[in-house]
């Protein structure tokens, strides 16, 4: 077992029970087909079915078969059965409905058009891999956000930023002419979750990708891609203009720099007549973009919403922005320079934000810019890939990680207005809406590196789709299709993962600590990392501890960060004895000896933090340990292998951190706590030399 059919595993069912009864509930299938994407959902149909039940089910074109799928259009069957307004009116949305005719139970999936029964196909499919019942089934769901889409990092020559699960799946050299199952196996993962689209390249971009050569690889991927219902995009390079275009400036007021881009999108429709647009990373981190030229973020979006509008693209322009040259607190400047260009966007232009103002990190508070530009469609980017979380080595599930900030109170319009409800558009009355998650997918036989990293890829769907569902039930149904339906492995293997990420926060950056990973690659500890280029790249500009305390003080005695949040999260964020602890030292500076809710003095909840954290992943290891022979041997043993490196390497970060800053605390490890295996400078001299997802 490699873990390559990720979630979209189709073994026979194992209740017998269970088997029997499915097996007379799905006898037939009607599915008749007028579409290529309507073609995939059969196909998909049919081979879950045949797997699943492990017998072929009848094709029936009549009224009599048990299984009913399209539209009333496709099928005149379902036009009689169903009422047209029980079907869902969103293009995306479906009706999963069971129906008692002269006791026999028919099951009808249908939608207002085929990319809504593709779904509602991923998802009957689901409940069948999840045990669930059919007996009285009535399903109606639509997604709460519209563009649900996947960022890869990756670059050209087959390296992929921060991918931890080896190289690019993009074959570029051997593209258009070769298109690999993996693609097909790649898209119908994506839609089983409702993934719509792909950015197929990074962030950090190379122009060479909006030549023609490239278009046509473009292309090739597009069209194995369309029946799936996913679009691509494209990361553009903002000076492309001079790179590709020969011009003297990449100046988006220019109005030769606007007919090129004007004419290079008409190009790119030519090949890619359902292109979904661009993303752009601009003037961050020494990437080119308007400011270059004293112009702003909006008229460098806008240029490109003008181009891209005539088609119907968008444009997804990053607030991942900051400045060392700017002196002020770098959480600050992404609002700094947002905020006051609200209202200043093209209708198709969206502001794409990290959950976070500062990088991805374990654990952030949510960024201040959601809520604070009303009159702007702003989505959001989530990591999907573990940069700052143990790459593909740690067991992180992340689902609680997004759920934390889908569920922060902005209160932008009073209580009750989360995150969920900005990047919905429900809050603002926004039609467009979207949401990015920076790809773990890589060439690995599992495409993510860790067998657990598949969750989230999974989870990042399953919330896309929508943002109320629970973490825990996501988890849950993972489980159930990627490993088993047992009763006993779910509740395990479930409580593994819902821990999972609080117990990386505990031995990594714990209370809020953040950014004190090694320089670079942000592999392991390096909390004591200065002198790294520019100082808001150093962990001491984020811990600032000294012989007195710890923490950065972003309060109004600080850097005053706090003010950019909606007055009743500002006050509790900024007043020590109401923040909530996990962010303690995010937003304040606090004594060693400070005592803190437990009783404990600061150094010594930190001690707690740590400790906790490592003996969380030995407990994954023991309860990991019971899940054998609940699971096939090959996962099993692999999880097992990785639980044993994670426990290592979350003492490894105890004792690093702790050593590191007991060298200011002055304090000594409290009673009872086993004590470091090596000296401070034992840490502090370990040196990577290969790390994957950065050149050495
Ligand atoms: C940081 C990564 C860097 C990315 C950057 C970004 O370290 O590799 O290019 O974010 O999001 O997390 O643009």
């Amino acid at each position: 077992e490699t873990g390559y059919r990720l979630w979209l595993r189709y073994d026979r069912i194992e209740n017998p029970d269970l088997l029997e009864k499915y097996r007379s509930q799905i006898k037939s299938i009607n599915f008749e087909v007028k579409s290529e994407m309507a073609g995939v959902a059969k196909k998909e149909i049919l081979l879950a079915l045949n797997g699943l039940l492990g017998k072929k089910v009848t094709l029936d074109a009549t009224n009599l078969a048990s299984l009913i799928i399209g539209t009333p259009e496709s099928s005149s069957v379902i036009k009689a059965m169903v009422t047209a307004n029980e079907i869902p009116n969103s293009p995306e949305g479906f009706l999963i409905k069971t129906f008692i005719t002269n006791s026999q139970l028919k099951i009808v999936i249908c939608a207002k058009n085929d990319k809504g029964v593709l779904y509602g196909v991923y998802h009957f499919i689901r409940l069948l891999q999840s045990n669930s019942s059919l007996d009285k089934l009535n399903n109606n769901q639509s997604p709460t956000i519209k563009n649900r889409i996947l960022n890869h990092w990756d670059n050209l020559d087959g390296t992929v930023e921060r991918g931890y699960a080896g190289s690019s799946l993009w074959e570029w050299h051997k593209l258009p002419g070769f298109t690999p199952t993996r693609y097909t196996d790649y898209a119908r993962a994506n839609a089983s979750i409702g993934i719509n689209g792909t950015v197929l390249n990074n962030v950090n971009t190379n122009a060479l990708s909006l030549t023609v050569p490239y278009l046509l690889k473009t292309a090739a991927l597009a069209k194995v891609f369309r029946p799936y219902g996913i679009k691509v995009y494209l990361s553009a390079r903002f000076s492309a203009p001079i790179e590709l275009g020969g011009l003297k400036t990449a100046d988006p007021l220019d109005p030769q720099v606007k007919q090129w881009w004007i004419d290079k999108t008409k190009e790119i429709y030519q090949y890619i007549p359902d292109f979904g647009g661009f993303l752009v990373k601009a003037n961050s981190e020494g990437q080119p973009g308007p400011q270059n030229y004293g112009r702003n973020h909006a008229d460098g979006a806008n240029m490109l919403a003008d181009a891209l509008a005539p088609f119907g693209g968008i444009v997804m322009w990053r607030a991942f922005v900051y400045d060392d040259k700017v002196p002020d607190d770098r959480a600050k400047q992404a609002y700094n320079e947002f905020k006051p260009l609200d209202g200043k966007f093209r209708e198709n232009v969206l502001v794409q934000i990290k959950n976070g103002a500062i990088d991805f990190q374990p654990r952030e508070p949510f960024h201040p810019l959601f809520g604070a530009m009303p009159a702007t469609p702003v989505m959001m980017e989530f990591q999907l890939t573990q940069e700052y979380l143990g790459f593909s080595t740690h067991l992180a599930y992340l689902g609680t990680m997004f759920k934390e900030t889908f569920s922060s109170d902005t209160y932008s319009k009073g209580k009750g207005s989360t995150v969920a409800q900005v990047i919905s558009g429900k809050l603002d009355e926004h039609q467009l809406t979207a949401i990015a998650g920076v790809a773990n997918i890589g060439s690995d036989v599992n495409w993510c590196g860790h067998p657990f990293a598949q969750s989230n890829w999974y989870a990042y769907g399953r919330l896309a789709w929508n943002p109320e569902f629970s973490a825990d039930q996501i988890a849950e149904e993972w489980i159930r299709l990627t490993f088993t339906n047992d009763q006993l492995a779910l509740t395990a293997i479930n409580k593994i993962m819902m821990e999972s990420r609080e117990t990386i926060v505990n031995y990594m950056t714990p209370l809020g600590l953040h950014h004190i990973m090694a320089r670079n690659h942000h592999y392991g500890p390096g909390p004591w990392v200065k002198n790294a280029g520019r100082e808001d790249w150093t962990s001491v500009y984020y811990h600032k501890a000294d012989s007195i305390g710890i923490g950065f003080n972003r309060t109004a005695t600080g850097s005053n960060a706090v003010a950019q949040y909606f007055p009743v999260v500002a006050e509790q964020f900024g007043d020590v004895k109401q923040v909530p602890e996990k962010y303690l030292l995010w937003f304040h500076r606090l004594k060693w000896t400070d005592q803190l809710k437990s009783g404990n003095t600061l150094w010594n909840e930190l001690v707690e933090h740590y400790y906790d954290g490592a003996k969380a992943v030995d407990s994954m290891q023991v309860t990991w340990q019971g899940m054998k022979g609940k699971i096939d041997d090959d996962r099993h043993e692999e999880v097992a292998q990785l639980l044993k490196i994670q426990f290592s390497e979350a003492k490894w970060w105890r004792d690093a951190c702790l050593l590191y800053f007991q060298s200011f605390s002055k304090l000594p490890l409290p009673a009872g706590y086993e004590k470091p295996q090596h000296d401070l400078k034992y840490y502090q001299n370990l040196k990577f030399n290969f790390v994957p997802g950065i050149k050495n």
